[in-house]
């Protein structure tokens, strides 16, 4: 594991630490230190604490924004905060498209305006079995929807990532894959779309999204894997058809359109069963539908999640 000379210790490690130097009597000047240096953490975990359940910890705002995946600016995890400092994530609007009443750009400062934006502690589970604890401020997708009245036969929602090679080095690759071209997309049932869990996210830790977490606009499904959760999209696609999307098409024999977190379900190459939360050594073990199987299980009640995984 890389540790990041910045990383900042998670608060609860830090309350231990704390005993720990109190009790081995260490000098008022250590002790002084480190209550600055975890001050303002502590203050966001103390905020969030009615959304956080007895064995999650807030990563840091120092995690979430330089552990990433976001291919557009580079495969490697501290790509994103590195190489997306060109990205112009505003002005910026969203093309809403496909069987909808009401069709059409919609800019980001007007969505904002309409909607509530909300305080969302969720946890985000990678496929690759790291998960991290995150304080997004977003609104439900579920607003937008009813908004643009869905016709009758919608059945999905695709969704599509910006497409500026200019501003994303990542992108200078013509495609993802040596077959599958640029933009990212994903897709969501138009029931999951419209699950109260999900929403559009505009920031996190009370600050506007930074570019390498998808600014100025991303979607977050907190019981699927993480590559589900879209970043800096322009395009909302509703649709007859199961849209094919990105990492199916990449590896059909790894990933599929639903991605439900399962621990039951092995990735080919990997266990699911466990993850390692970032700013922890042990694993942990992984729930099913990432802790969120009493909110979302009834969306796929009569599905073999084993073959629909
Ligand atoms: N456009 C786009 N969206 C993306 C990705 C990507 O590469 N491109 N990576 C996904 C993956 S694999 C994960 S785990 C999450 C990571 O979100 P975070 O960096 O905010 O934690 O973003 C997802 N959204
Ligand atoms: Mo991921």
């Amino acid at each position: 594991m890389k540790i990041l000379g910045s990383e900042i210790t998670p608060y609860k490690t830090y309350l231990n630490r704390r005993q720990f130097i109190q009790s081995s009597f260490a000098s008022v000047a250590t002790f002084t230190l480190a209550s600055n240096l975890y001050a303002s953490h502590n203050k966001s975990q103390n905020q969030y604490s009615d959304q956080l359940s007895e064995n999650d910890v807030l990563n840091t705002y120092e995690e979430i924004t330089t552990y990433n995946n976001f291919y557009e600016f580079g495969i490697g995890k501290s790509d994103p905060s590195n190489f997306s400092n060109k990205f112009k994530p505003r002005p910026w609007s969203i093309s809403v498209e496909g069987l909808v009443t009401k069709p059409g750009m919609i800019d980001l400062e007007d969505l904002i305006s309409n909607f509530t934006i909300e305080d969302r502690v969720y946890r985000l589970r990678c496929v690759e079995a790291w998960s991290m604890v995150i304080p997004w401020q977003g609104f439900p997708l579920k607003d937008l929807i009813k908004k643009v009245e869905p016709l009758s036969d919608a059945k999905y929602i695709e969704f599509e990532t910006v497409y500026r090679p200019e501003e994303m080095p990542g992108q200078k690759r013509k495609t993802i894959s040596f077959y599958v071209p640029w933009p990212y997309t994903e897709g969501l049932r138009l029931d999951e779309g419209l699950h109260p869990l999900t929403i559009l996210s505009t920031g996190l830790y009370g600050h506007d999204l930074l570019n390498q977490n998808g600014a100025p606009l991303r979607l977050v499904v907190p019981w699927k894997y993480g590559f589900k959760s879209i970043k800096s999209i322009v395009a909302i696609r509703f649709v007859k058809e199961q849209p094919k999307t990105t990492w199916p098409l990449i590896n059909p024999g790894e990933y599929a359109f639903y991605s439900n977190v399962n621990p039951n379900v092995d990735h080919p190459r990997w266990t699911q069963a466990t993850e390692r939360r970032i700013g922890e050594f042990f694993r942990r073990p992984t729930s099913m539908f990432n802790g969120y199987a009493e909110e979302v299980s009834d969306l796929y009640k009569d599905m073999d999640l084993i073959k629909y995984y």
